[in-house]
């Protein structure tokens, strides 16, 4: 079967974690990504957190797979050269390097459009134009100014950062669709154009609704958040809600059977308007649907704490299973609090081939998130990642067309070597 991206061609400058999400995103879609790295070290991640001594590490290969490696010193005169045919020969180049790195390899956007009007430049940086324009970012600090630690964690703790690479991963994210619209408009006006994915932007797009929030706040106090039901005064920010649900449904983490010795033995609980009656009846307390106290959602607001204590004396008595298999059926919204050991057995995520394992040649088989996204017309096959250099050769004398002898001169003038 054909696939959604087949036929084109990307130049893979990416390194560490936002920008080779985005380009296992594409090769995933169909595309052939050519992930050019440094000789001898290549990704840094090859060797960050290294579980197997001497192996590329989880961090690599799960964020690696369906790619080709080539090695290449881009700052020798000969790399130089080979890189500018690349840019020939691909449809998009993508990376994600400190400000001015790009351009001092020589690849400038002038450049890059006298080498290709059609291709297309995609980078991540941590900021767009600004004051922080020049930074280098990872993922929490993109987390921290992007708006997302500030709203994060408990009103009476610190900023949290979250678990979920909103910053690193959700830029990956972002900077893909860029790709793909600009590829979409190619067809229509045969120019390439830039595609830019600053971090902080895209963790702010992700904490959009705290932004409403904000807002709201200049009207008057947020009622839904629990802490306006417990008197606490709001500030001139949106403040850290806990577990509160962000939207207009209340919600809260609780206690589910076992709560004393299993960290994960809690149930996401959303008290829904349109089942409230049926939440009423399940907690043992019915008299709560026609008490004027608690019968309308207006009414709960300023008492969803001591709601959700009450609901969670019930979820305390039943498994976080049991709770989804009991209020599943009656309509009720809940989810429970899965482990990273749950979801890597979770049979239905192995069926649909989210989680996927993955042969290796140095490491063996190991577990890893598969594509999320599924076109019915364009199936993904999971393939390992690349050994760092592994598709050299077959890149400079398939994708460049260079003969034998032209391939051992490259070698031979150090463009292939360590760098420097
Ligand atoms: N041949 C020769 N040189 C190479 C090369 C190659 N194949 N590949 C990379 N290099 C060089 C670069 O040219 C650069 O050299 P100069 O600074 O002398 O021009 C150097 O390697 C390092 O590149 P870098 O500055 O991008 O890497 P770093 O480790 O110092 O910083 C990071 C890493 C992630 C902080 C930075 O790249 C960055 O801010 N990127 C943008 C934001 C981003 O994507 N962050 C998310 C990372 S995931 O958490």
């Amino acid at each position: 079967m054909s696939k959604a991206l087949e036929g084109v061609r990307i130049l893979d400058m990416t390194h560490v974690q936002s920008g080779p999400t985005c380009t296992q995103l594409l090769a995933w879609l169909g595309a052939d990504v050519i992930k050019l790295e440094r000789p001898g070290t290549g990704d840094a991640t090859r060797s960050q957190l290294r579980d197997i001594p001497d192996v590329d590490s989880l961090y690599f290969t799960m964020l690696n797979h369906n790619k080709r490696s080539i090695t290449l010193n881009t700052k020798h005169e000969t790399g130089k050269r080979v890189l500018d045919r690349l840019v020939e020969a691909c449809d998009v180049l993508v990376e994600n390097f400190a400000p001015g790195a790009l351009e001092r390899m020589g690849l400038t956007w002038e450049h890059i459009q006298e080498l290709n009007p059609r291709m297309i430049l995609a980078s991540v940086k941590g900021f767009g134009p600004g004051p922080y324009e020049d930074c280098k970012v990872y993922e929490n600090v993109a987390q921290c100014a992007g708006g997302a630690a500030s709203t994060t964690g408990f009103l009476d703790g610190p900023p949290l950062v979250t678990g979920a690479q909103i910053g690193d991963s959700g830029t990956g994210l972002h900077l893909a669709l860029g790709i793909v619209a600009a590829l979409f408009q190619r067809e229509r006006t045969g120019r390439g154009q830039k595609v830019l994915a600053p971090m902080q932007d895209g963790v702010l797009n992700l904490c959009r609704v705290k932004l409403r929030d904000q807002q709201r706040l200049e009207r008057g106090p947020l009622k839904e958040y629990s802490q306006y039901g417990r008197g606490i005064p709001f500030g001139d920010a949106t403040p850290r809600a806990g577990n509160d649900s962000g939207g207009g449904q209340p919600g809260w983490i609780l206690k589910c059977k076992g709560w004393e010795t299993d960290p994960n033995a809690y149930v996401y609980f959303i008290t829904q308007a349109a089942v409230w009656g049926k939440i009423c009846d399940l907690i043992g307390k019915p008299e709560w649907k026609e008490d004027p106290g608690y019968a309308t959602p207006d009414a709960r607001l300023d008492k969803l704490m001591h709601i959700f204590e009450t609901i969670e004396e019930w979820t305390k008595t039943k498994t976080k299973f049991e709770v989804m298999e009991i209020c599943n059926p009656l309509g009720i919204p809940v989810g429970p609090v899965l482990s990273m050991k749950e979801l890597a057995e979770e049979p239905s995520l192995r069926a649909t081939g989210t989680v996927v394992e993955v042969d290796h040649p140095e490491r063996g088989p190991y577990l890893t998130v598969g594509c999320p996204i599924k076109l019915s017309d364009s199936p993904v096959e999971v393939k390992r990642s690349p050994l760092l250099g592994e598709h050299t050769d077959e890149i400079l004398s398939q994708v460049l067309g260079l003969s034998e002898s032209e391939i051992a001169e490259i070698k031979a003038s150090g463009a292939l070597g360590e760098v420097g």
